[in-house]
This record gives C-alpha cells, structure tokens and sequence, in this order.
C-alpha cells in the first residue's frame, strides 16, 4: 500500500484577521505585551551587531521599579538636573495638550492632537540630544518642541492658523516646523520622514559632520513602505540615525496586531535588517534618556543606526475628530502595565528628594496659567472663523522658489 504523496485536504483555509482582546465593555488581556522586570535587560556595548540584540527586541528594558527606585545596568548616571527638565517639560506638554484641547472643543481651531501618555518619549530622547542635531517627528512629539523652548504662542499661532501663524495657514492645524529648532517640517503622509531622516543623516556623515538625526513613526506607519526602506538605507550606509518606533498599541481604531505586531515585536523588525534595536518602557523617563543616549553615542561614534521599539499606550482619542469609546474599552489606559509617565517620575524624584507633591501641584498650576495666558496672546492675532489671518496672496508664495508665469496668472484672477 502506498500512501498518497498529497492527502486529500479537508480543511477549508481561513483568513486570520488579527483582533484586540477586548472592545468597549470588556477587559484587555495585556499579557500580549512580554514585560520584563526593571533591571533585567543587559545593557550592550556600543559596538554591539544586530544579532546580539535579537534576544533583547522580546524583552523590555526598564529601569523605575514599582518602588520608584531605579534599578538594574540602564540605570546609570542622570544629573538631578536633567530629571527636573524633564518632569517640567512633560508637565509643560500635558498641560498644553489640555489647553489645544479646550481650544478646539470651542472652535478656536479645526482640529488638534495630543501625546497623552507618550510624553516622556519624545522629552526623554530631545534631552539626550546634542544642539544641531535634527529630529524628524510625525504628529505627536510635540514634547520636543516644549522640551526645547520654542514659544508657546508661536506654536498656538500656526494651531489657530491666524495672521501671526509661521507657517502662514498652510498647514493643517499641529504640523509645525521648526528647522532652528531641529524640528523638521510635518507631512500628512504617514512615515515619509522616516527615510528623509536616514537621507539626512548619510548627509551629515558625507559631510563629515558630527550631527546626527532622529527619525519617528508610529506602530500602525510602520506598515508602510517607506519604513522598510528607511531600514535598508540605514542599515547599508551606517547612517548615523536614531529609528523611533512609538508602539502606543493603537492606530486609530486598529490596534498594533493588525500592523503586524501580533506573536512579534516592532524592535524584531529592525535586527532582522541588521540594525541593532531594543525594545524599551516608553513610560519610563529613565529608560528613555539611558536608551537615547546610548543610540546617540552609537551614532556619533560611526557606529551607524538603532532602532527602538517604545512600548507606550496612546491613553487620548487619535485626534479631536476621534471617539475611541467606539473601538476600545473606555478605561483601557488605567489599566495599562506600565502606567503614567509622569506619575513614575514623580515617584522616583520624591524617593530622590527633588521634588515633592507641593512642588508638582504649583508647578501644575504655574503652566496652566502660563498656557491660558499664552493661548490669549496668541488669539489677538486670530482664530477660525475670524479676519485675521495670513493674506490669500500669501497661497502663491513658495510652491517653487520662484513664482512661475502661471501661479502669478492665478494670483492676479484672485485680484490679490
Ligand atoms: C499615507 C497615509 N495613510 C493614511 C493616513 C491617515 N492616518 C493618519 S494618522 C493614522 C494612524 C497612524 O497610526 P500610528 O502610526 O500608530 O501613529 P499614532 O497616531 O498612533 O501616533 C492614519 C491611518 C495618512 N495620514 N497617511
């Protein structure tokens, strides 16, 4: 008897459509996330390759305890000094947040985005930065910004899109540009910056600079090309660049299995192209400034790109034009292992005795006003519905260096 070399198949094929664990009215099961304890996950050296970090793109690099205590290899020397940077910075980005918010619900401005629960990523990694170097953010890394001092009002004008807006009612509420500041402009299109930064970096290394680049995406723009290509680019040419993978689990309403992040990791992605990554707590300021150092210093070096996963939660709606109670239980962020940023800085800096509740509740209320104040400078040069803004001629301006014969045509059919 010989058995048939291709048996008879039964079974019918299923597709797999990846699904949260739970939606509105349910709990979810955040065991998917493989958390390490604090303290556990080795801190390589420099010149470590990419697969020495496989083991580490499953793991977590953590340093703040449930104590408040800092702990394990990543836990090495942070000034005092940087510790209250940050905490001011993030209470500075929640606190305008808030504001933008209120701002929109009363129809000051079409439309806002907030960090809500990321904010330590993006003030933790500006403070390991050096002057010059250039980050390249998506949407939501505002805290880089507010962690470099950039005017308040200034910001909230191109918010407002008022006469006083720098970017001159071009842009779509919250995608700012700061080259001074090394904040390079917003694009709308998902991921795009991602290999603009590995372009820039391999142009600071042709030059023979010593500046490096930050590049930002998000779990769900991950899926696009352009990420895949950054990575090869990156990984080719050593390009001295920080890859950030913000995974807050969420992209809009699809959560982060559906970009490919189920039974794997987003850090997984970057070893395989041959880029050392880690994998790291995005809510643990600590981590975030140890982590950022190191990927800098590597860069600096010549030892080329790190990528990092940061495991956050996106604990606000996408944007004002979200509703996230549709898609995710409501209380999902309480629930989230790795809790408040701010809350896990706070404790740690009280157990260091820099600062304590009353400090953190006056400098709460200092922003707030400074904010409230800001946002009523800013509207006396406009806001939605209002005269005052950028003049319509201004629209021809700078679509190429020089105006062509036909946007000069447009402008004169406009009589402006
Ligand atoms: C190329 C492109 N596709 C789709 C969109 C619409 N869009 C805007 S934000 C967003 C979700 C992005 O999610 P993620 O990358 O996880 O970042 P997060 O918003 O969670 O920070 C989508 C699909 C877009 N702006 N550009």
């Amino acid at each position: 008897m010989s058995s048939s070399p291709n048996p008879a198949v039964t079974d019918p094929l299923r597709l797999h459509v990846p699904e949260p664990s739970a939606r509105p009215g349910e709990a979810t099961d955040f065991s998917y996330l493989q958390l390490s304890p604090a303290g556990a996950v080795d801190k390589p050296a420099l010149d470590v390759t990419a697969s020495q970090t496989t083991p580490l793109t499953t793991q977590l690099v953590r340093v703040l305890d449930d104590n408040g205590d800092a702990v394990g290899p990543w836990a090495a020397d942070i000034d005092d000094e940087v510790l209250r940077q940050a905490m001011h910075a993030m209470l500075k980005t929640r606190a305008y947040d808030a504001r933008m918010l209120i701002a929109q619900r009363q129809k000051k401005t079409s439309f806002y985005i907030q960090c809500l629960g990321e904010e330590a990523i993006a003030v933790g990694q500006t403070l390991a930065l050096r002057e010059g170097d250039m980050q390249f953010p998506t949407y939501r890394q505002q805290g880089i910004l507010i962690t470099k001092g950039v005017s308040l009002v200034d910001m909230m004008c191109q918010v407002l899109s008022n006469a006083a807006d720098p970017l001159k009612g071009r842009q779509l509420p919250i995608m700012y540009s700061y080259k001074d500041a090394g904040f390079f402009s917003i694009s709308g299109n998902l991921t795009t910056q991602y290999i603009q930064a590995v372009g820039w970096a391999m142009a600071s290394a042709i030059k023979g600079d010593t500046k490096i680049a930050t590049a930002w995406v998000g779990d769900g723009a991950t899926a696009e090309g352009d990420f895949h290509a950054a990575l090869v680019f990156g990984h080719v040419y050593r390009a001295p660049v920080i890859l950030n993978v913000v995974n807050n689990q969420w992209a809009i309403s699809t959560f982060q299995a559906i970009a490919g992040g189920e039974n794997t990791t987003f850090a997984a992605r970057g070893a395989a192209y041959g880029i050392p990554s880690l994998r790291v707590d995005g809510n643990d300021l600590l981590a975030v400034y140890a982590v950022s150092r190191w990927a800098a210093e590597r860069a600096r070096s010549n030892l080329g790109a790190t990528m990092i996963e940061w495991v956050t939660y996106r604990a606000g709606p996408h944007s004002t034009s979200d509703d996230p109670s549709k898609y995710r239980p409501a209380d999902d962020a309480q629930h989230f292992p790795l809790g408040d940023p701010i809350e896990r800085l706070k404790a740690h800096m009280i157990k260091r005795g820099l600062w304590s509740d009353e400090q953190h509740e006056q400098a709460r209320s200092e922003y707030d006003a400074e904010i409230a104040r800001a946002l009523k400078e800013a509207e006396t040069h406009g806001l939605l519905g209002s005269d005052n803004r950028p003049g319509a001629a201004d629209m021809f301006n700078d679509v190429y260096k020089d105006m062509p014969e036909h946007l000069r045509r447009q402008r004169q059919q406009l009589g402006v």
